[in-house]
């Protein structure tokens, strides 16, 4: 598109949206300021550079296997400096503990440090970006069905340690980048088949987590993550939305609620502002369910729009820390990134350009006819040609030119590796 086209564009649409009372200027201030953390997995499905012919366990799975995946950590980096050159905005990335700089060397989950993710802060400074982490259970000899609630006390105090250390990694991390690092925990420990011990199990949970988080760490944020189930773990999952929920809750720490979490048709945007009344801070997982926890690309739908309406409508941007969780395998990585990235983005914008005083009103004064009407006609007002001319200001692809773009990418970085 062209620039002065974009422009124009734009005008039309600050104006349309000044009869309703939104300014589009201070919206996309406001877009500026969210910054999404990008998922590191999506860049070779979840494989890590402990052993590249791993295989992915703990209920969780990638599916396909397009060409081009990233092998090592030079194209990991790689790809996300791409993505950065095609998503507007400045945006966080999150590592997993498997992610580590190990130089070829065995270095097994009780024994990651610091010092192997120093080249990954250093790469971050150098590309302006800050970090997350979160601690990996699965894909791993001892991860099996259950880690931190199995019951031999050896494997629990394993990934007891493991924790411990991922915690200590993601606070050198906050320390250094001038940015405290979301810790994620979320562990698959659960059952294919009926148990007769939940009871117990959560009680082992509850136990290694008391230990994991005895210290407090004053560059982490932390927040424990919970899933209704796992593929081959379907009958029982130890840390369960209550389980957790009244956790973070005793604990003041933060839960992660992932949209692929809960039951088939529960969505979380409704319990956005349960848990802010009660809880400090948020993190979320934006993925796709489809059928299942699938994982798929992010794309701008329902789920996602009102999710970021309740967090818009809360005033509650600087309170939820926004974090992408999807693998798809069986797409360009790259695409499956920016599309994802700018679905996340174009839901936020339509929450900051809803004209929110006006529906209030309504609202307040029981015009339900007058409120339904204007949010729909909000879905049709013309925010995307506000956010054409965000990508423009900031100076990535404007609408579906990233398609050629990532064409080329894959063409002359991808396909030769
Ligand atoms: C799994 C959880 C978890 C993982 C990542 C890789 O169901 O959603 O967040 O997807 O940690
Ligand atoms: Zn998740």
């Amino acid at each position: 598109m062209k620039h002065e086209q974009i422009i124009r564009a734009y005008e039309v649409a600050r104006g349309r949206y000044a009869e309703l009372g939104v300014n589009t200027d201070e919206a996309l201030q406001s877009l500026a300021k969210i910054s999404l953390s990008l998922h590191c997995w999506q860049t070779d499905d979840v494989i890590g550079f402990e052993n590249p012919d791993g295989e992915l366990t703990g209920g969780i799975q990638a599916t396909g296997n397009y060409p081009g995946k990233a092998k090592n950590i030079d194209q990991v980096r790689q790809d996300i400096e791409k993505v950065k050159t095609l998503v507007p905005g400045n945006h966080r990335l999150s590592l997993h503990a498997i992610y580590g700089d190990f130089k070829g060397g065995p270095v097994d989950r009780n024994e990651i440090e610091p010092a192997h993710f120093q080249s990954w802060i250093d790469w971050a400074k150098d590309n302006n970006m800050k970090l997350d982490f979160n601690s990996t259970s699965f894909s791993h000899p001892k991860s099996g069905d259950m880690t931190l609630a199995h019951r031999d006390k050896g494997i629990r105090d394993f990934w007891i340690e493991h924790t411990i250390r991922s915690r200590r990694i993601a606070d050198e991390m906050g320390r250094q980048l001038g940015s405290k690092a979301c810790h994620n925990l979320w562990v698959h420990d659960g059952s294919k088949d009926l148990t007769v011990d939940r009871y117990y199990y959560r009680s082992l949970l509850k136990d290694s987590l008391d230990k994991i988080f005895a210290v407090r760490l004053d560059n982490v944020k932390d927040s424990v993550e919970c899933k209704l189930f796992g593929t081959g773990l379907e009958s029982f999952t130890a840390g369960s939305h209550e389980f957790y929920m009244g956790y973070a809750l005793k604990n003041g720490i933060m839960a992660t609620l992932d949209m692929g979490h809960f039951h088939p048709t529960e969505e979380i945007y409704d319990k956005i502002s349960s848990f802010l009344l009660f809880m400090k801070e948020i993190m979320l997982h934006v993925s796709r369910p489809v059928r299942w926890d699938s994982d798929h690309v992010v794309i701008l739908n329902d789920s996602v729009t009102m999710l970021a309406q309740e967090i818009v409508w809360a005033n509650a941007l600087d309170r939820v820390n926004i974090g992408l969780d999807y693998f798809d395998a069986s797409i360009n990585r790259i695409g499956a990134y920016v599309i994802g990235c700018r679905a996340a983005q174009k839901a936020f914008l339509q929450a900051l350009l809803s004209p929110i005083v006006k529906l209030r009103e309504y609202e307040a004064s029981g015009r339900y006819f007058q409120r339904l009407a204007l949010l729909e006609e909000s879905k049709s007002l013309p925010w995307n040609d506000v956010y054409n001319y965000f990508c423009m200001t900031c100076d990535v692809p404007v609408a579906e030119e990233y398609i050629s773009d990532i064409e080329h990418y894959e063409k002359d970085v991808l396909l030769k590796r």
